[in-house]
Parts: structure tokens; sequence; C-alpha cells
């Protein structure tokens, strides 16, 4: 069975990494039976067999595979009798550029306005680690990172205008029906409901529909694992 490397705090179902829960959902959407296995920050060797240091991460029999976009196109090629994660060389594509844009554009928004949430919920373990390496990232305290969460949610939301805009024309990001371009953005919300409760959405907002449908997908998928840690 294939094994998923998934990122987790200090509760194991805790499962709160972006590109990780892509995969989660890609291998949900192609029907293929997995082991989620919780990982985290610092148990860089359980994963040293995939040549990096984060995940998502799988192991399918000998093949250790890492990257979500590259693990996304495995799954594709390895298993192609199972639902098309995206329907040809254009939804390939499309779902490269939104992997692009969400993580150029939003990841960093998104993680100064949750920061000091994520920390709160890591591991005791993880925790100096975080600290250490995210402080040097943004070169000061966790805590000083996000001085105006209202302007950062307004600016986050302004980002999305673009996904919104395909939201409101299209029942899914990748058109009538679900793909992997969908799961890149969903990724995000659930990175932040996971630790947080800070990136919201205005009810009459288009990608708020669209989030609800992608939750209830995969027999509500998101929805259970947002529920078993209190989230929804
Ligand atoms: N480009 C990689 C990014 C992977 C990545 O940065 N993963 C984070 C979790 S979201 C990680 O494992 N970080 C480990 C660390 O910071 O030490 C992908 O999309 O798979």
């Amino acid at each position: 069975m294939i094994v998923l490397y998934e990122l987790t705090g200090a509760d194991d179902r805790r499962r709160f990494s972006p590109p990780v829960w892509r995969v989660r959902m890609a291998l949900r959407h192609k029907g293929l039976a997995f082991e989620g296995r919780p990982w985290r920050f610092t148990e860089k060797e359980t994963i040293a067999a995939s040549g990096g240091g984060t995940v998502p991460v799988i192991v399918d029999g000998d093949a250790w595979v890492r990257e979500n976009m590259a693990i996304a196109e495995y799954l594709e090629a390895t298993y192609p009798e199972g639902p098309s994660l995206f329907r040809g060389p254009e939804g390939l594509a499309l779902a490269r550029f939104m992997v692009a844009w969400v993580d150029r554009t939003l990841a960093l928004p998104v993680a100064r306005l949750i920061i000091t949430d994520i920390f709160s919920h890591l591991a005791e373990k993880d925790r100096a680690y975080f600290r250490e390496s995210r402080e040097k990232r943004f070169g000061c305290a966790l805590e000083q990172v996000c001085t105006d969460p209202v302007a950062e949610l307004a600016s986050i939301r302004a980002l999305l205008g673009p996904a919104r805009r395909l939201a409101a024309e299209q029942p899914f990001l990748s058109g009538n029906e679900p793909g992997y371009a969908d799961y890149a953005l969903h990724g995000t919300f659930m990175w932040a409901r996971m630790m947080s409760n800070k990136l919201t959405l205005a009810d009459a907002d288009p990608l708020a529909a669209w989030l609800a449908r992608v939750d209830a997908l995969h027999g509500g998928e998101a929805l259970r694992a947002l529920a078993a840690v209190g989230a929804a």
C-alpha cells in the first residue's frame, strides 16, 4: 500500500501541510488505498531516502517520490485507470499554473497571518526548530510577523481574486469536475483551518461555495479531518 508522510502537530490528527493535503486529496480522487503516516519537522531521517527533507513524500513499493506536483504526475502516470487528476495536457498545465500561483502568491501572506497559531499546535520537539527557521526566514520574532491581521486578511482576500472569478463562473477551478488545480488551492485552506481560525471568507464569496464543494468531495475527507480536531 502507498505510504504518505504527513506533517502533523502535537496531535497526530492535526495534519496541516498544504502540499500534503494536495496529495491526500489526489490519492482519494484516484481511489487509491494509502496509509497516512504522521511526520514531524525534526524527523528528517525518516524521509531521507526521498532525497529531501520536506513532505509530501510517498513510498510506493520501491519508489520514493517527493514534491507535490511530481507526486501528482507520478500517480497519474502509474495509475491511469483511476479518475484523472488533470484530464489531459491542458488540465496538467492549469494544475501546474495553479500550484505555482498559490505557492508564489498566497503561501507567504497566509503563513504570516497564522504563524503564531501554527506554533501553538506544534509538537514540543518541533518548536525550537520551527521558531528558529521561521524567525530566520521572516527576520523577526514569530510574534512580530503579523502586526495587522485585519489588513493581512484583507490583502489575502484581494489576492484570491483570480480564483474567485473562476469560482463564480464554474463549479470547480478545473471546470465542471474537480481536479488537481482545485486541490492546489484547497490545501492552503486546509492548512489555515487545521491550525487557525483567522483565514475566513465572506459568506457571499463565490470561493466559500467552491470551498464547501471541495470539502465535501471523496466522502467528506476534508470535513472529517477538520471535525476531528474541532475545526469544523
Ligand atoms: N515544493 C515542495 C514544498 C514542500 C514543503 O516545503 N513542505 C513543508 C511542509 S508544508 C516541509 O516539509 N517543511 C519541512 C521543513 O521546513 O523543515 C512541495 O510542494 O512538495
